[in-house]
């Protein structure tokens, strides 16, 4: 299949495309490296060093005799996001590209405006590119499991059966995220859903966990095809950060007393349930939804885990928290669609999480120090 990966710059983008080429899709990378400017703006790289876009794409072509097509350029640019699409014609579209951070998302006004017109509008300019350039293009598009919060009910996989004064329907779930970041998500899915209904466009919305990890079968070939590595308090994911933290001899930045639980994922799940659903396209007219996502653990789980499997002395402090979330609830989510188009999950484990340790030790020389604490406060988004 032709299979165009928005956002394959990023953390995620990139080791997909490269599954995707490994596994003989013709593929095609989009990036306008929005997320390189974060890091000269936030003044922290990523823990592992890489490559520039298009040096990554010549030593993957180097390694695996394949090619990938590059598309530099604004998904906000609709004139851009048009002519992608119609010059690589494509079958699948895989969608990352946009503002991922919930913290940076909350910076201000500024950046809540930013992350919510970059993700939104990117999204909108893309179903309408798709509409009119070939209804029949599968959209792969990147939710969070953010979108649903964290509601005292059992999470179903986007949809649910509600019976109202004796009247039954079937609705999209009710959606309570955290941020302005997981609300922009919860407008794509609703404008996907609409354009599904009413342009009879296909579309799996994937609502993916917090990931970890670093490297895939792929990535792992060469140290020119590594991907990027967050562990900065604004961009770094809990269970990368609290290994980081574990090597550089730092307490474990527990937000609350931890009580807060998520749905997580190991990065080699997240491309290979790209490969998924990529392969297995929803229906004209369909708007599908996975939750993508392996395992739940609440944050004092993660700190325990990473605690105990490091080697030496590990401090666990626990920080009030900067976010306004709910410090203990119940969280039971239905993950079942993935599973039963194949995916075999890879659980939490000792290695992977010593593999970690390995990668942070060769690289700790390249850590920002005065990043690694929060300072974005959820109340504080609004001057007084
Ligand atoms: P990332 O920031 O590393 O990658 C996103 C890429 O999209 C970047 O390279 C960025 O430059 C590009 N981009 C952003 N806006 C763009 C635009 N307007 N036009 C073109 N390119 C643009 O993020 P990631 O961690 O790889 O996440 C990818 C996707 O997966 C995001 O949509 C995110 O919301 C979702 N997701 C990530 C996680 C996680 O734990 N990392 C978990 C759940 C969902
Ligand atoms: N947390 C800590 N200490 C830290 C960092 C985080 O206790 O040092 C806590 C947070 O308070 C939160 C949980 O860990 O309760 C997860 O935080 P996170 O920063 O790992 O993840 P989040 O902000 O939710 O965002 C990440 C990705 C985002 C994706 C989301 C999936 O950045 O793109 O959408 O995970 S989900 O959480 O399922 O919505």
């Amino acid at each position: 299949m032709r299979v165009l990966v928005l956002g394959g710059d990023g953390y995620l983008g990139w080791p997909t495309a490269l599954h995707l080429s490994d596994k003989g899709h013709e593929v095609a990378v989009l990036d306008n490296y929005a997320r390189r400017k974060y890091d000269v703006e936030l003044e922290a790289e990523s823990l592992v060093p890489i490559e520039d876009l298009p040096t990554r794409i010549a030593a993957w072509e180097e390694v695996s005799g394949k090619k990938i097509a590059l598309f530099e350029g604004d998904l906000c640019d609709a004139e851009f996001t048009y002519s992608a699409v119609r010059d690589f014609a494509p079958d699948s579209i895989v969608h990352f590209a946009e503002q991922r951070s919930a913290p940076y998302s909350m910076i201000d006004r500024e950046h809540a405006v930013y992350t919510q017109q970059n993700n939104v509008v990117g999204n909108l300019n893309l179903l309408y590119a798709i509409a009119e350039i070939n209804p029949d293009i599968h959209l792969v598009k990147l939710g969070t499991m953010g979108e649903y919060g964290t509601p005292n009910i059992d999470i179903e996989e986007g949809w649910l059966e509600v019976e109202h004064n004796g009247r039954k329907d079937r609705m999209l779930y009710p959606k309570k995220p955290g941020s302005f970041y997981h609300l922009s998500k919860v407008h794509d899915s609703h404008n996907i859903e609409f354009a599904c209904r009413i342009w009879d466009l296909r579309a799996t919305d994937l609502n993916q966990g917090v990931v970890y990890g670093q490297q895939t079968p792929q990535t792992a070939l060469d140290p020119r095809l590594a991907t990027r590595f967050d562990y900065d308090a604004v961009f770094g994911t809990v269970l990368n950060r609290f290994v980081i933290q574990a090597v550089l001899g730092q307490p474990l930045t527990v937000y609350g007393k931890g009580g807060q639980t998520r749905g997580l994922l190991d990065i080699r799940d997240t491309v290979e349930c790209i490969r998924l659903a990529v392969e297995n396209p929803a229906d004209r007219g369909e708007f599908r939804v996975f939750n993508q996502m392996t395992e739940s653990y609440s944050v004092a789980q993660i700190a325990e885990i990473v605690a105990t499997t490091f080697p030496g002395p590990v401090q666990i402090e626990n920080l009030d928290n900067p976010r306004v979330e709910q410090a203990e609830h119940y969280y039971n989510v239905k993950h079942t669609g993935l599973v039963e188009l194949g995916l075999q999950p890879h659980l939490l484990s000792d290695t992977l999480i010593e593999s970690l340790f390995d990668i942070v030790g060769s690289n700790k020389h390249r850590v920002n120090d005065e990043r690694m604490r929060p300072t974005v406060r959820w109340r504080g988004a609004v001057k007084s």
